[in-house]
Formats: C-alpha cells, sequence, structure tokens
C-alpha cells in the first residue's frame, strides 16, 4: 500500500510540474480533470481508491491540493505559469524562509527569488520554515523577513492557504533571524 506521503509526492510533482511523460491536460488556473490524475495515479498504484486520494487533499495541512467539482490542480509551488487567482493579503509583520545555509548567503546578497517556481514561497512560523528547510540542509538557515514593511513598500503577498507567495523579496527585507538553527557562516 502506498502511503499517503509518497502519493502526495507524486500528486505534487504531476499537478506542479506538468511533467512531459504523463499525459494531462491543464487549463489556465492549473486545473486537471479529476478523471484524468485518477487514471496516472492507480497507473502508478494500481491498488489506489479515490478515497485515498481525497484522504491526501483533505489532509493536507498546507492545502497543496484543490478539489473542485470534477477537477483538481495543486495551490502553489508550481514552475509553469498559472492563474491561481490569488489575493493580494497584507502578511504579518514577519515571515521567516528556511533553505540550506549556502544558499541563504545568496539570498542575503541578492535577494529571494522563485528560482524554478512561480513564486517565493515564506512561511508563517520558524518551525515551518525549518521544515521546509530542512529538505535541503539538515541544518538549514532561517531568514526573516519584514513582510509588513516590504508590503508598505510596494512589495505583493499572496496567502495560499498558511503559506504565503510573493513574486521576489528585495534583499534589504530580509536577515537572519535571531533564532536560527544555524549561523549562516558557521
Ligand atoms: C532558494 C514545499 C539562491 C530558496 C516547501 C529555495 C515550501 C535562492 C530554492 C514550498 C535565491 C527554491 C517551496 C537566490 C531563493 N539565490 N537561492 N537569490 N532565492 N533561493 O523548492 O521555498 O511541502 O522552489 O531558498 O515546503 O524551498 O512540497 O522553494 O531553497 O512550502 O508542499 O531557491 O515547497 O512545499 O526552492 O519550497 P523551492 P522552497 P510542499
Amino acid at each position: 500500500m502506498v502511503t499517503s506521503e509518497r502519493l502526495s509526492r507524486f500528486m505534487t510533482f504531476l499537478l506542479r510540474h506538468r511533467p512531459a511523460d504523463y499525459s494531462l491536460s491543464f487549463d489556465r488556473q492549473g486545473y486537471v480533470p479529476w478523471d484524468d490524475l485518477v487514471q496516472i495515479l492507480r497507473r502508478r498504484f494500481p491498488e489506489l481508491n479515490e478515497q485515498d486520494i481525497v484522504q491526501v487533499i483533505d489532509g493536507s495541512e498546507k492545502k497543496r491540493f484543490e478539489l473542485r467539482g470534477t477537477k483538481v490542480r495543486a495551490t502553489y509551488g508550481h514552475s509553469f505559469p498559472v492563474d491561481l487567482g490569488l489575493e493580494r493579503t497584507t502578511p504579518p509583520i514577519y515571515l521567516y524562509h528556511g533553505t540550506a545555509r549556502d544558499l541563504a548567503e545568496t539570498i542575503l546578497r541578492e535577494g529571494l527569488k522563485p528560482r524554478g517556481r512561480e513564486y517565493v514561497h515564506l512561511s508563517q512560523s520558524i518551525e515551518e520554515a525549518l521544515a521546509v528547510g530542512k529538505r535541503r540542509d539538515p541544518v538549514p538557515a532561517i531568514l526573516l523577513i519584514d513582510a509588513l514593511s516590504a508590503h508598505q513598500n510596494g512589495i505583493v503577498f499572496y496567502a495560499s492557504g498558511p503559506v504565503f507567495l510573493s513574486k521576489e523579496i528585495p534583499r534589504r527585507f530580509i536577515r537572519v533571524a535571531a533564532k536560527t538553527a544555524a549561523p549562516v557562516n558557521p
């Protein structure tokens, strides 16, 4: 039986990155037909039933997926242009970004950029940023973003579930979080 984590990972891969090896047709909002997704997932995990997929969607604390009628999409993390219909939001005073220590040094010099994705992703808590950063570095660096100040200076923020998104954060709004997991220059 496939774990829900593995299923979730494969779903985010399919829905965020539009891999050429799988024939899924995306609309402009990033939705694909539910039945087509189910078919691809079943081909990979034959024992899967639709309820398992719904559970992954409903069980995602980060609200990674959105099921609307007969279509489904990823809510963030896309590496191709998609009209998510996000509403601008006023962010909290601070947001956090967890990353590898070497990348943090570049970010402090250049600012935060979306790299392979459409947006940069920001966390509401140091704990969440730590979890994000640990994907890249066992002892990640945690950057503190002066989000409200950036917003007041024209940087646009969007909320997607608990995740905040922005196109780019200039370096003047970024510093090392006081309670960082590790010094950026150990
Ligand atoms: C780095 C997952 C050098 C940035 C996570 C990050 C998150 C720079 C990497 C969500 C840079 C991009 C997104 C610069 C940014 N120079 N490196 N100027 N600006 N970077 O995966 O934030 O759990 O696209 O630090 O948990 O790691 O899968 O972004 O390391 O919420 O739902 O470039 O994806 O969500 O990597 O992760 P990513 P991320 P799920």
